[in-house]
């Protein structure tokens, strides 16, 4: 290494929301490996509870702390309104190839959420799909009857508690760190998360009913402090940008047959486990409650928000065709 290439060695500092082996680790460590493989620079990768809750890791990269975070919408909605469009229930389909293509090619995604995040100090390099929404709960749930009086556990944005209100239960929004103690002492009923979080963070063993509802996919978001990247080489941009590319290729490799792998090995390690496929008419009845949280979110974000969501169902139509 010449002293030259020293002195721009650089290293980065990378902040996600999950535990070891996780989809966001799987992302972070193939970011990394790519910048190490093809730069002298080096990144640190700090992972749930190193640097705290996932609003805390959003704070410390806003002040330029840590050059990267991995970021839920789920947790952002609150920071930038129109990331909760996630959180219209049935607006993506649970087809796997057809959740891909999306991602890929959206106007929305890839060029409407950039302008959004840039408003906030953020590089938005990457959004992707972590796998489809379970919803756990203490007792089976076919029906928005089933869920009245149970408190399920949202992510911290006020349009979910949208939908869970649609859905007949009482949203009770929380920090990740508190939900498995929660579940625990019976503080709430339920939570939704994806069958490998599911399996990763125990909460099979506290919340055994598993409820597959169709209603959506856990979205995430991986992005920069907007200064840093700015200030970066065109050389170095362009090596952020093809390893963001490289980890999402692979993390959507990662998560094809994932949920399937984590769903067999919670039911090998636990008798407990209840799975409930809801039927199409069963579906409906949680459907048909939809339109009342798209016209909340059209509320929260106004016609930037009708937009974006005219924008994300035409991509959504091309990407089914
Ligand atoms: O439910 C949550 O809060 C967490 N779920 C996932 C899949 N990743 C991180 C997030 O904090």
């Amino acid at each position: 290494m010449t002293t030259a290439s020293l002195a721009m060695a650089d290293t980065w500092r990378y902040a996600h929301e999950e535990y070891e082996g996780d989809v966001q680790d799987v992302f972070a460590y193939d970011f990394k490996e790519y910048i190490e493989d093809n730069s002298d620079h080096t990144v640190q990768v700090y992972r749930f509870g190193e640097l705290g809750e996932s609003d805390d890791i959003m704070e410390q990269t806003q002040n330029g702390i840590l050059q990267f975070v991995n970021q839920s919408p789920g947790f952002t909605g609150s920071l930038i309104p129109e990331a909760q469009i996630f959180f219209i229930p049935y607006l993506l389909p649970t087809d796997f190839d057809t959740v891909v293509q999306f991602f890929r090619d959206s106007e929305a995604i890839n060029d409407d959420f950039p302008e959004l995040y840039a408003e906030q100090g953020l590089e938005l390099l990457k959004m992707y799909p972590e796998g489809e929404m379970v919803v756990t709960v203490d007792e089976p749930v076919t029906s928005p009857a089933d869920f009245d009086g149970k408190k399920i556990r949202t992510m911290t944005n006020p349009l979910l508690s949208e939908t869970y209100e649609a859905f007949g239960a009482t949203p009770t929004p929380l920090p990740w760190g508190e939900v498995y103690g929660a579940l625990q002492t019976n503080m709430i009923q339920g939570q939704e998360n994806p069958i490998f979080w599911i399996e990763s963070g125990g909460l099979y063993e506290v919340s055994p009913n598993l409820i597959f509802t169709k209603h959506g996919w856990f979205t995430t978001a991986m992005m920069a402090n907007q200064d840093f990247y700015d200030d970066l080489s065109d050389e170095d941009k362009q090596l952020v940008q093809d390893a963001s590319n490289y980890a999402f290729n692979q993390i959507i490799e990662h998560i094809d047959g994932l949920a399937e792998q984590s769903l067999q090995n919670i039911q090998a390690d636990s008798d407990e486990v209840n799975v409930v496929r809801l039927s199409d008419a069963q579906i409906a009845a949680f459907k048909e409650r939809a339109p009342q949280v798209e016209e909340a979110f059209i509320e929260m974000t106004g016609a930037g928000g009708r937009d974006l969501l005219e924008q994300f169902q035409q991509d959504l139509e091309e990407a089914q065709m």
